[in-house]
């Protein structure tokens, strides 16, 4: 049942069912009717965790033309292609909520609605694409498998493929790594320089520490969320540890040790002065991945036009 579905019913009972399908950790499905709020913030998370999927194709997409073989070329391919299609998914989740693709574009051309920070800072070398499969992927999928039981039905069940598709990603970034470890001693110090690059802003993509995140708890509370930023930035540099000392390489953080009394490891703080530049627009690349997206989105206006033709179309033959 929509909102608009409501007359007749009290909405306190509305809120009731509501709440019950929360607590027993049921799914929301989109007819059924939903707080404001909450279908507010799930249009607000899902769309930009799907615009993140779509930019997040420039910085890889930069080095299919240059990479070092057919095969990684094949790889580096399939892998771009798989943002799109989570990009995707997630807009058509996000259309079930009432909010179609094309509003959803605009704003994020116009700067309304974010992206993850993390694809605002360059790929330098192609050592960053490993680095970004290992450590972007990893921690995509850290954030993303406890989305797998959001409370939302559509962005859960979306979450569920794109969760086995990043951890190939995961995969094949760490397979990279390895291979150029197993290398010379120029192509190691490239995977160190790309892994001091991208270590912080992978630490930022979890969202700003829980005291300052205003969202996380009503998120929480609704079932959106599963785990709060700060836990999951636990959680990935508690799994990435290891996984660097099997590649050999130094996370670039003094302050991380294991704490034997937490169980867990201890670790230095991102910038979050930068982040906070980052997510207002004044990163590195911001300025560039907008503009190309602005242009991927004029070029293909042709295509649209015709889809809609078509459709008119077809709708005035049948009818
Ligand atoms: N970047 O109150 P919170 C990927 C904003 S997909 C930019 O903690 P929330 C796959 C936040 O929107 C990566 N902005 O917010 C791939 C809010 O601003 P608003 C994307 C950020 O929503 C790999 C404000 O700060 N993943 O990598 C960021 O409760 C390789 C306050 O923050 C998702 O989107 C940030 N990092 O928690 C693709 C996962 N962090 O909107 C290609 C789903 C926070 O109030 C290649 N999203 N902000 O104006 C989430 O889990 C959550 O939305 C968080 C943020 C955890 C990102």
């Amino acid at each position: 049942m929509t909102t608009s579905d409501a007359t007749g019913m009290e909405s306190r009972e509305l809120q009731e069912q509501f709440d019950a399908i929360i607590a027993r950790n049921d799914r929301i499905e989109p007819r059924d009717w939903m707080p404001e709020g909450y279908r507010k913030t799930l249009v607000r998370q899902v769309a930009q965790h799907a615009h993140s999927e779509i930019i997040g194709m420039q910085p890889e997409g930069n080095w299919i033309t240059r990479a070092p073989s057919l095969r990684r070329k094949a790889i580096l391919l399939a892998k771009v292609q798989d943002e799109a299609g989570h990009g995707l998914y997630l807009y058509s989740a996000c259309e079930t909520l009432g909010a179609s693709r094309g509003e959803l574009t605009q704003k994020l051309l116009d700067g309304t609605q974010k992206y993850s920070s993390i694809f605002n800072y360059p790929t330098l070398s192609y050592a960053d694409v490993g680095t970004i499969g290992w450590l972007v992927d990893g921690a995509a999928i850290c954030n993303q498998v406890p989305l797998c039981r959001t409370s939302f039905g559509p962005y859960g069940r979306a979450m569920i493929r794109i969760c086995k598709e990043e951890s190939f990603h995961q995969r094949q970034g760490y397979e990279l790594l390895m291979t150029m470890m197993r290398g010379t001693d120029e192509q190691r110090a490239m995977v160190q320089e790309s892994v001091d690059r991208f270590w912080w802003p992978a630490l930022m993509m979890f969202g700003p520490p829980d005291a300052e995140s205003p969202n996380t708890a009503q998120s929480m509370a609704w079932g959106i969320k599963r785990n709060t930023n700060d836990d999951l930035r636990q959680r990935f540099v508690d799994m990435t540890v290891p996984q660097a000392e099997a590649l050999g390489v130094t996370l670039p953080d003094p302050d991380l040790r294991w704490n034997d009394e937490r169980g867990a490891h201890d670790f230095g703080q991102p910038d979050w002065d930068d982040f906070m530049q980052v997510v207002k627009g004044n990163g590195p690349c911001n300025a560039q991945r907008i503009a190309h997206r602005r242009k991927a989105h004029d070029d293909g206006a042709w295509v649209r036009e015709a889809a809609t033709a078509f459709a008119a179309r077809t709708s005035e033959v049948a009818g």
